[in-house]
């Protein structure tokens, strides 16, 4: 055995350390380039509904992941109302600027071509009342914890006797000037915490967060929780949806 002591010292031959520190600068140089020519390419892509073709198989992959491991029945948390901002945050006017009169203002829904119902405020309050307190998340960063009551979507489907069109893949959602719109997958508008929403804090919707109905979906983030709701339909294809098409992803669930 070697005493420890007697081994010699190791040190780098001077050459070893040269050849590695330029190996280094070479790979490091190339990494460089390699990036740089990685982002050029992906600048050069053509683009594919709002985001350059690259980064929007990263967003479509990123929704077979999130849509396989969702469990569509899992609920959101929910809050004792006392936890519920009394000043909401508004956020996003889109589809908002037209004036909207309560006995005017219909839901149109669309249960096949040519086939619309048309149904009232008052026809959506007389179905089973749900609160629903839980915190809102926007996209761009903020949450907060809101309070807010309407029918269960699932419920007003069940009435209307839109069983045949709970079987699509998609539900479309439009303002009434159709200057806002969004498309939901089926699970998440079937879900139990998802609403026609009619109320904040225990009052008719303010103008500016919806009046007189919106979506509340808690599962997705808050540019899904379409506000002033005139018109629904149901599509196996994926409806138009407003931030999508800005590059934002279609799925949007958190
Ligand atoms: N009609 C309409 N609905 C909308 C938007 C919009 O611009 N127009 N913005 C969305 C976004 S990005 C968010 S975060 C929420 C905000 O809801 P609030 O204003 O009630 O907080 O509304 C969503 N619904
Ligand atoms: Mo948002």
């Amino acid at each position: 055995m070697n005493d420890r002591s007697s081994l010699p010292v190791k040190t780098v031959a001077n050459r070893t350390f040269g050849r590695n520190s330029i190996l280094s600068f070479v790979l490091f140089g190339l990494f460089l380039v390699g990036a740089w020519a990685t982002f050029k390419w992906i600048k050069r892509q053509p683009q594919d509904a709002g985001a350059l073709r690259p980064l929007r198989k990263t967003l479509d992959f990123n929704e077979t992941v999130f849509s396989t491991v969702f469990d569509s029945n899992k609920l959101v948390k929910e809050y004792p109302v006392s936890h519920a901002a009394k000043r909401v945050r508004v956020n996003g006017m889109d589809g908002l600027r037209d004036s909207v009169n309560e006995e005017t203002w219909r839901l149109r829904v669309i249960r096949a071509p040519g086939d619309t119902l048309q149904i009232t405020l008052d026809d959506i309050k007389k179905l089973p009342k749900k609160d629903l307190i839980f915190d809102f998340k926007c996209i761009e960063g903020w949450d907060q914890v809101t309070h807010w009551a309407g029918v269960p979507l699932r419920t007003f489907m069940q009435h209307y006797g839109l069983s045949g069109q709970s079987k699509m893949k998609y539900v479309g959602l439009q303002t009434p000037d159709k200057k806002y719109y969004v498309g939901i997958d089926m699970p998440s508008a079937l879900h139990p915490q998802t609403l026609l929403c009619y109320e904040m804090n225990g009052q008719p919707l303010p103008i500016n967060q919806g009046f007189p109905v919106r979506l509340i979906i808690p599962v997705k983030y808050g540019i899904k929780h379409l506000k002033r709701i005139g018109t629904m339909f149901f599509s196996n294809d994926k409806p138009a949806d407003f931030w999508a098409e800005r590059g934002y992803d279609y799925y949007a669930g958190h």
